[in-house]
């Protein structure tokens, strides 16, 4: 239990009211919404910052290790009601508000979200912190202070339009400047060499500096006295350098150094699916890396001396897929060039210090740099990069004599590219998949022979979410119910949940379990009504498939299927169902065409069955606008099924699926990714499991055995839909002819349906009838749906950061 003093109800309303006299010299009743959600995120602040002091001395002292968890995305969500439930205060803050004449919708509304990520590898890294500080670890979240965060989205007319994201326009209540830490991050120039001292020394000179600023914001952990924060780099032009250079009249270049601070911390890219060599994305990495780097390594010093020889057994740094890889050759680069380290000296401590998570085993996401782009903007580091590369294949000739293309495959530096992936996992003491069969693939297939050399350094660790934020404060009538039932013990021990199993045969438990869905749906539809004008019936199946839009995850299956439905129920004036609302919510990357041809054809679709009277009685497609963090809080606890859909071997593991189950929706999914964890987990009887297994799809994608055609040939119901999609039915003829090609005939010689849409599409359809029959009987499916919830406590993400620390990061707790 937490030691610090609560405040009072009574001190809350002080606090509020006190602060909007003194920093808007107003009273309540003038106050405006924005003020008043400022005092009130000002007043919780106060009571973090109090723990904030207390928990860093209490680190300090215990002279533990630390972790440094560099991603280039943190997807937090708000802030405001997180930490008012991690600090246990949401009630005497609740009746404050009461008194105070404080709607508390109204109020977290105000909160602008942060954005700063896309989607999955940004949310994880978010619910990792959480369960950190939760779990009493020592831990820096370390990322960029992008000043617009991932796009806002738009429907118009059936197709995305993107909005900036200027989510700091109205200050940051959370954060903390801390521009003491601020450090110098180089880019461009040239090197010098320099023996006059008998050792090499490599000069920098001609660099554009610029100045790294951070801004903290903390993180609390739930009901105890742990608080981390999240290090957000901003970038600054350095002013000295301005005044001088202008006095030398070196102008051009002073704006240059401008320019370049100006534009480094600008915006998020908004591309997860897909890597470009862009220079100012490897500059956003390097800035935030050697920023991280240079400020851990004065905090070591100050706390341990200037010696950095034993830097590893004090700093764990983790980086988030590859983006963060530089840290390698940084830090070799500051050991070797402002510590005097020897080379052999300061790998040691690199290869003990560095683990890094691949996320993706899609090559087309695989991050690979032009050499000519990392040898002008990074030339030290490039020197760097190529002697680890010269070592590292050195070694593998060693083992693998002669064999050249297996040894280029591994290389850092190969075909006039820089290979971000060989490089961490070459260099990194830890290297792990996100799921079991993520893990899998990764030793099998894309990092096989790295597994052959180096075997002992691979493991996998299945993702997990914070069932703080996507239980108890997303979906607070189910956490009542289960509260009521089985205690309070699963906010800190989500595997608790398991006493929820035996009161599936409770019939009044079924009916309050039941009752809360309804309820939550109905909120539901009423944030649709004010946000988009648009509801939906509360008394029908509610059917979700919400995550990044690619084809991959064949947002173009469900939508194909929903056509066929719309066929079904047109032809046969008979054709029963119980009612389905779908809800796609889904942003594709604004350069990705065919992402986003896919949502108008959703769109499409949408029209297609609300123009027709009987089949909008049984079927309602929606399209929910800006998926985002506050999105999913109110669309997850009211869905009845989720949609997990990847072509098995292609999704990770996915996060999604485990807030649709923790929230009793039913799965219908492939096994790919953690949706065979969820299966055994669950069991069979309590999913919906359909496709092709993914020894399957690899057997297809070596042997090229499948053909499209012939499942077009043969199912008519699938020929009928796809001559929709080119015919007019839908849009003007031609608009989605694109999509129909790729589906039967391939792209530029690949494939034809790479990503096994109407291979997998029979047996699809056949689990989607299963549903509609299952879902016409409550008992079986709130059974089901209770069994979903009750056997979700192992994707909690206590037990992913648990499993991360003793097999990787192995942080002591603090105690005080
Ligand atoms: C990819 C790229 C590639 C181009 C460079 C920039 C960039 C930035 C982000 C990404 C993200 C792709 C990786 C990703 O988000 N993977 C997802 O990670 C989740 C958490 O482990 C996992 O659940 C999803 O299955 C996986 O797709």
């Amino acid at each position: 239990m937490q030691q610090h003093a609560l405040l009072t109800k009574e001190e809350v309303k002080k606090s509020i009211v006190g602060k909007l006299q003194r920093h808007n010299g107003c009273s309540l009743a003038e106050a405006t919404p924005n003020q008043i959600y400022k005092a009130v995120a000002s007043t919780i602040r106060d009571q973090i910052m109090a723990k904030l002091v207390a928990a860093r001395r209490a680190i300090r002292e215990a002279n533990g290790r630390r972790l440094y968890y560099l991603s280039v995305e943190f997807l937090m969500g708000r802030s405001l009601l997180s930490n008012m439930l991690n600090l246990c205060a949401t009630s005497a803050y609740r009746e404050a508000f009461a008194e105070l004449g404080i709607d508390m919708e109204d109020l977290l509304r105000e909160e602008p979200e942060p954005g700063l990520g896309n989607g999955g590898l940004g949310r994880l890294a978010a619910c990792f912190m959480d369960s950190l500080a939760t779990l009493n670890l020592p831990a820096m979240g370390c990322t960029i202070r992008y000043e617009y965060g991932l796009f806002r989205q738009r429907i118009v007319d059936g197709q995305q339009v993107e909005l900036p994201d200027n989510w700091l326009e109205h200050g940051n209540s959370w954060e903390i400047p801390a521009p003491e830490d601020s450090v110098e991050v180089r880019f461009g120039g040239r090197l010098e060499e320099d023996w006059s001292s008998g050792e090499l020394h490599v000069r920098h000179m001609d660099y554009t500096p610029v100045i790294a600023v951070p801004y903290d914001m903390p993180v609390t952990g739930y009901d105890n006295d742990m608080v981390n924060v999240l290090r957000m780099w901003s970038a600054r032009a350095p002013k000295s350098f301005d005044l001088a250079s202008f006095g030398r009249g070196n102008y051009q270049q002073a704006l240059e150094v401008r320019g370049m601070a100006e534009v480094l911390c600008k915006v998020l890219y908004p591309e997860d699916d897909h890597f470009e060599g862009k220079q100012l994305r490897l500059s956003q990495h390097y800035f935030f890396t050697s920023a991280t780097l240079q400020f851990l390594i004065a905090e070591y010093k100050r706390e341990h001396g200037d010696d950095l020889h034993r830097l590893h057994e004090k700093v764990v740094i983790h980086i988030n897929d590859t983006h963060p890889g530089l840290a390698i050759p940084e830090m070799m680069r500051l050991l070797m060039d402002n510590e005097g380290f020897s080379w052999e000296d300061a790998e040691y401590v690199v290869t003990h210090m560095v683990a890094y998570t691949n996320h993706t085993i899609l090559s087309e996401a695989l991050e690979r740099w032009p050499e000519d782009l990392m040898r002008t903007h990074l030339p030290r580091i490039y020197q760097i990069l190529q002697e680890m590369n010269r070592r590292l294949c050195e070694r593998l000739w060693q083992r693998f004599p002669g064999d050249w293309d297996r040894i280029a495959q591994m290389a850092i530096l190969a075909y006039n590219q820089v290979h971000m992936a060989n490089l961490c996992v070459a260099y990194s003491y830890s290297v792990n998949g996100v799921s079991k069969l993520h893990g899998d693939i990764l030793k099998r297939s894309t990092f096989h022979d790295f597994h052959l050399v180096m075997p002992e350094k691979f493991s996998a660790i299945t993702n997990g979410i914070t069932h703080r934020r996507w239980l108890m404060l997303a979906n607070p009538r189910l956490s009542a119910l289960i509260t009521e039932a089985i205690g309070d013990k699963w906010h800190t021990d989500a595997e608790a949940l398991r006493e929820l199993l035996p009161l599936r045969e409770d019939a009044a438990f079924r009916e309050s379990f039941a009752r809360v869905k309804r309820e939550n749906k109905l909120r539901l539809s009423q944030w649709l009504i004010l946000n988009q004008r648009e509801g939906f019936d509360p008394d029908c199946l509610l059917d979700v498939q919400a995550k990044r839009l690619h084809e991959y995850k064949r947002q173009l299956l469900n939508a194909l299927h929903l056509l066929v439905l719309y066929n079904r129920i047109v032809d046969n004036p008979d054709y029963d169902m119980p009612p389905r609302c779908v809800i796609f919510g889904a942003k594709a990357s604004p350069g990705y065409r065919r992402a986003k041809l896919i949502i108008r054809f959703i769109n499409a679709v949408s029209d297609l069955v609300a123009r027709h009277p009987r089949a909008s009685k049984l079927l309602k497609i929606i399209f929910l606008e800006n998926y985002c963090v506050s999105a999913a809080e109110v669309l997850i606890p009211a869905a009845e099924l989720s949609q997990q859909l990847s072509t098995a071997t292609k999704e990770a593991s996915g996060t999604g699926n485990m807030k649709f189950m923790m929230n009793g929706a039913l799965t219908i999914g492939t096994l790919d990714g953690a949706n065979v964890e969820m299966d055994a987990a669950v069991g069979r009887e309590n999913i919906y499991i359909f496709g092709a297994r993914a020894g399957e799809v690899e057997a297809i994608y070596a042997g090229n055995t499948y053909q499209a055609s012939t499942v077009f040939e043969n199912n008519q119901e699938i020929r009928r839909a796809m001559t929709q999609m080119i015919d007019g039915t839908l849009a003007e003829a031609g608009v989605f002819n694109e999509l129909y090609h790729s589906l039967l005939f391939g792209d530029h010689g690949g494939m034809a349906d790479p990503y096994l849409v109407l291979k997998d599409f029979g047996s699809y359809t056949m689990a989607q009838k299963r549903i509609s029959a299952d879902y016409r009987n409550a008992d079986k499916w709130q059974r089901m749906a209770i069994a979903n919830t009750a056997c979700s406590g192992i994707f909690a993400s206590d037990r992913t950061i648990r499993e991360y620390n003793d097999n990787i990061w192995h942080l002591a707790p603090a105690r005080w």
